[in-house]
């Protein structure tokens, strides 16, 4: 037998009914119900301030509140109360408007019997328990228990109203966690989910209990800043959860570093609809992002036509594979050894319908945000392999081919199949063709990268690593990946002559890189003063405006023709 005590609160002007309620009551064997009784609407009030009752038995004719008006007082004043409505035989309507109105159940007097009355009660206790945990789940995200968007929304519209009483701002803030996909892949999603529950507790302690914290999904997150009497208020807070956020977090017992960025839009009474105001956060969020992230950014009219313009831009991008507006450009490499051409690489570039052509840096990061990079690059890997072996069957036979790949196109799961379907369609041999990759790749999920790497290898194809020097990449675990070559940066290049720590780094990769095998290839050779320092250092390749620029393939064709007819102008050396 369960003998849990339940607290009835019994609000009924008709004193003959308490020995009534009382002994059907009693007769419970599963719960004890311990009643109180008072006769006015006011009576009630005053003791729901002062205790807390299970259940309430509610009257709606009393003599100092008639029909729904007693409802809704005892909801205001105990929204969490559940409620039985005790109706009277001719006007049973009244009693399911009350149930209409939030009542959780009605009981006819006269037609009660123990039973029925006990199983009212317990029945309302349970319907108003579930009926808080869906208006929770409607209101609340359960990773976090911070506010959801639908709450966020309503505290918003809210906080905007008081601004015209109170005279002060309001600030809103989008916040949204760097490279958060970054953890969810190196460290499993639930280390993400556990992530995103210490980034909500130390939001918490950056603003006053009175401020709105939500998550709107995620990894964003957003505070209304209500109060605020100068926009240096909410730059103050901003800075405070930049700082704190780049605090280490303690995961699966390991320091893990992320960081932050945020929007920040002031509203000023009617100055803008809720919408707008969230749009112009949000705004302001990306620009925090463009300006290299962990900062935060106020919105400012510019960034309209900045977004809108980005936009447009990606409204373009998705039209242009199918319209034909992409182009690859083709830039020589040279063996130093022999001064001789021997590959080019395939460099993308996007003819713009209003624009013009337009260099990577312009949109290749609008191609990673959106995905397209995925068709985009199966179109360059196509377009390149078939170039390579036209020309091959032109009879340029030293020409090669390197085609870059992307992070994102490198974790998409068909790579391997892609690269194996493009050289059986376009009939490129394997060994012309090179891959690079660049050293960000490294960085996570090191099984899964040396086995794809691997398959890639065994297809035939030449992998490189791109960009080195940028990154974090030590040549001591090199010799775990089947590289053939390395590129060092044109960063470091540049410097060869004129700084003589670069140049005994470069010395230094290159016989490292000899070593373990492996082939070197320098980039942005712009300057004849380099040649023989890279020389020296038995640099095996070089790429740069010294031997050319990025050409398009007729212009390319030209060139091969020239060099392969022995008048070549400016950089094949007669061996
Ligand atoms: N662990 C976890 N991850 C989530 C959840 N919801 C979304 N994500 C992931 O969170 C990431 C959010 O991506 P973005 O904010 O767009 O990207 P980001 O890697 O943080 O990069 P930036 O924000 O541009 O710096 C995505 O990879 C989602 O898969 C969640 O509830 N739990
Ligand atoms: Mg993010």
């Amino acid at each position: 037998m369960n003998n849990e005590l339940i607290k009835v609160l019994l609000l009924e002007d008709n004193q003959v009914d308490l020995p009534l309620v009382h002994e059907m009551l009693s007769e419970s064997r599963r719960e004890k119900f311990v009643l109180r009784y008072v006769d006015r609407l006011q009576h009630a009030l005053d003791l729901l301030i002062k205790e807390q009752f299970d259940v309430m038995l509610l009257d709606l004719q009393l003599p100092d509140a008639y029909g729904l008006s007693a409802l809704i007082g005892v909801q205001t004043l105990a929204p969490n109360l559940p409620i039985v409505v005790r109706s009277e035989v001719n006007d049973e309507q009244l009693a399911i408007d009350a149930v209409h109105s939030g009542a959780q159940d009605y009981i006819v007097r006269g037609e009660e019997s123990s039973p029925l009355l006990i199983k009212a009660l317990r029945y309302a206790i349970e319907r108003k328990r579930s009926e808080q945990s869906l208006a929770y789940l409607a209101h609340y995200d359960p990773l976090t228990d911070l506010p959801n968007r639908e709450l966020f929304r309503e505290r918003l519209n809210r906080a905007q109203e008081r601004t015209k009483r109170s005279g002060y701002m309001v600030a809103l803030m989008f916040l949204d966690l760097d490279h958060f996909k970054d953890i969810n892949d190196t460290l499993g999603h639930d280390a993400g989910d556990q992530l995103l529950k210490f980034a909500a507790q130390r939001l918490k302690h950056c603003v006053r209990t009175e401020d709105t914290i939500a998550r709107l999904g995620g990894d964003e997150f957003t505070i209304i800043l209500e109060q605020i009497e100068h926009k240096k208020d909410a730059a103050n807070i901003a800075q405070k959860i930049v700082d704190e956020m780049s605090q280490s977090f303690l995961l699966n017992d390991k320091d893990v570093f992320v960081t932050m960025s945020i929007g920040i839009a002031i509203y000023k009474e009617g100055d803008q609809t809720s919408e707008e105001l969230i749009k112009h956060a949000d705004m302001a969020l990306y620009a925090a992002k463009a300006k290299g992230r962990s900062n935060y950014q106020f919105f400012e009219a510019k960034m309209n036509t900045l977004i809108t313009q980005r936009m447009a831009m990606v409204k373009n991008l998705k039209l242009a594979l199918e319209r034909n507006e992409f182009v690859l450009h083709y830039q020589p490499q040279v063996d130093l050894s022999i001064n001789q051409l021997v590959g080019v690489e395939a460099l993308l570039r996007w003819q713009h319908p209003e624009m013009g052509l337009l260099q990577p840096n312009n949109f290749i990061p609008l191609l990673e945000e959106t995905g397209l990079i995925i068709p985009v690059g199966e179109w360059v890997l196509h377009t390149a392999c078939q170039q390579c072996r036209l020309w091959r069957e032109a009879g340029f036979p030293r020409v090669r081919i390197s085609v870059n790949l992307s992070a994102k196109q490198f974790r998409q799961l068909q790579l391997v199949n892609t690269v194996k379907k493009t050289l059986d369609e376009t009939g490129m041999d394997p060994e012309h063709l090179h891959l690079e990759v660049t050293e960000s790749l490294l960085l996570s999920n090191v099984a899964e990268t040396i086995s794809i790497l691997n398959e890639l290898n065994d297809l035939g194809v030449h992998i490189s690593l791109d960009d080195f020097g940028t990154g974090y990449s030590s040549l001591n675990y090199l010799h775990r990946y089947p590289f053939a070559s390395l590129k060092i940066d044109q960063s470091f290049v540049k410097s060869i002559t004129r700084n003589s720590k670069s140049a005994a780094i470069i010395s230094a990769i290159i016989s490292l890189a000899h070593n373990l095998g492996l082939k070197v290839v320098a980039e942005g050779v712009e300057y004849h003063e380099q040649l023989p320092a890279l020389l020296n250092m038995k640099c095996d390749e070089a790429q740069g405006y010294i031997f050319g620029v990025p050409l398009s393939s007729a212009t390319c064709e030209t060139m091969f023709k020239n060099i392969f007819n022995q008048n070549s102008k400016f950089y094949v050396r007669k061996p």
